[in-house]
């Protein structure tokens, strides 16, 4: 199945991913990847950073002639920051972040000089994870699914969109302003907000929704806790920096109420086993439903902040305050994408286990031939049954 790995430091000299697991004969481009890469640097409240950044993906195996060969993919993304990091004498650091994996990275691996920390726990990373999502999003799109995001919250301030935006009005608008905010009415407060922690020298967190749309239902199982779709989503979208809850669908506002108004009732409507509604978030069992799949993810804001936060230096033992170090003040617009690429990753994942993924003219027919939520597609016995079993006792 479909597995990624990623190396690199924020500001070493480039960062590198290997997908293994892809079909062969997919098309594949840098122009699929360097979409996404390009839309995951634009953002109001980066930082400095993303001014000296200019994310171009290079693929230099797994793709030939603009095909998968089904060998690993890899692909590197150069820091350009890094020329001014590579000859120079860097101050030590040895005063914690409070949030960030500075102390932890320590305790844990013994480091010596924090910044070791740092440079692989930042959320750099993400460049080399969007480049993966992006070719597995190229993969779905193959069979129709497609995976967008927007900015439900920032700061406290509410951005969501109306009820009724159909969801592929909500990516296009969120794409077309720079908090990825698909509500136009809350697109200004929004930016207020981020513009006032920068005046307050702070940082902000925020609530963003992932959805996958004409994603089959019998993706995932229900017969063992790895294998649950719905675990693996939340793990995935989970494990981007910075992430601390997803929840599926309106998952701790449905643990608020009573079971017939949380589950979402079934109907035939010409042959078609239908919902009326999605509270479930396109799951049940584990498995995919054929609905819509709606998580929502809570970002911490980020832990570097201008205002120093209390610490110990490290070196000295006495009490100390944080140094700053440039950082974004808001990536919660950026996050969307990069949450996007672990959705796609996941689905991918999800589609190749079900289809088999040697070869994507393979797939096709497999695909088609998909049960559905249909009558004709569930033939019961309706008869009784015994349990059958052949134990001792
Ligand atoms: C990050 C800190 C900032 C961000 C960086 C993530 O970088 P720097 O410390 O070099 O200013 O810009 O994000 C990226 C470079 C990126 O491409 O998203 C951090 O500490 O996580």
């Amino acid at each position: 199945m479909l597995r990624f790995l990623t190396a690199g430091e924020s500001h070493g000299p480039y960062l590198t991913a290997i997908l293994e697991g892809m079909p062969a004969g997919l098309p594949l481009s840098p122009d699929d990847i360097n979409h996404d890469m390009a839309r995951r640097q634009k953002g109001y409240g980066s930082g400095g950073r993303m001014r000296i950044e200019k994310d171009l993906v290079e693929i230099a195996a797994g793709v030939m002639n603009g095909h998968t060969t089904g060998g690993p993919i890899s692909f590197r993304i150069v820091n350009r920051d890094y020329a001014k990091w590579r000859d120079r004498d860097i101050e030590p650091m040895t005063v914690p972040r409070p949030g960030h994996a500075d102390l932890t990275g320590a305790i844990k691996y013994g480091y010596r000089e924090l910044r070791l920390a740092l440079e692989r726990a930042s959320a750099r990373e993400t460049a080399a994870r969007v480049a993966v999502g992006a070719a597995c999003r190229r993969l779905l799109a193959e069979f129709g699914i497609i995976v967008g995001s927007y900015t439900l919250e920032i700061g406290g301030v509410d951005a969501r969109p109306p009820e009724d935006m159909p969801y592929m009005e909500r990516f296009a608008a969120a794409d077309a302003n720079d908090v990825r905010v698909a509500n136009p009415d809350r697109v200004e407060v929004v930016r207020e907000r981020i513009s006032q922690a920068m005046e307050d020298k702070d940082t902000l967190g925020g609530v963003i929704e992932v959805v996958a749309l004409n994603v089959p239902p019998g993706l995932g199982s229900h017969v063992h806790w790895d294998r649950r779709l719905d675990a693996r989503l939340a793990w995935a979208l989970m494990s981007v920096q910075a992430m601390k809850g997803v929840e599926i669908g309106p998952a701790f506002e449905n643990a608020r109420r009573p079971g017939t108004q949380v589950h979402d009732e079934i109907f035939l409507e010409d042959g078609r086993l239908v919902r009326r509604t999605n509270r479930a978030g396109g799951f049940e069992g584990g498995i995919t439903t054929g609905e819509p799949i709606v998580a929502r993810v809570a970002m911490k804001p980020i832990s570097t902040t201008l205002n120093p936060l209390r610490s110990v230096d490290l070196a000295t033992g006495q009490p100390a305050t944080t140094n700053y170090e440039r950082s974004d003040f808001c990536a919660v617009p950026r996050a969307g994408v990069v949450l996007e690429a672990m959705a796609c990753f996941v689905l991918a994942d999800a589609l190749i286990e079900k289809l088999g993924g040697d070869n994507i003219e393979e797939m096709r027919p497999r695909f088609r031939a998909l049960r559905q939520a249909r009558l004709e597609d569930l033939i019961m016995d309706d008869e009784p049954w015994r349990f059958g079993y052949t134990t001792l006792e």
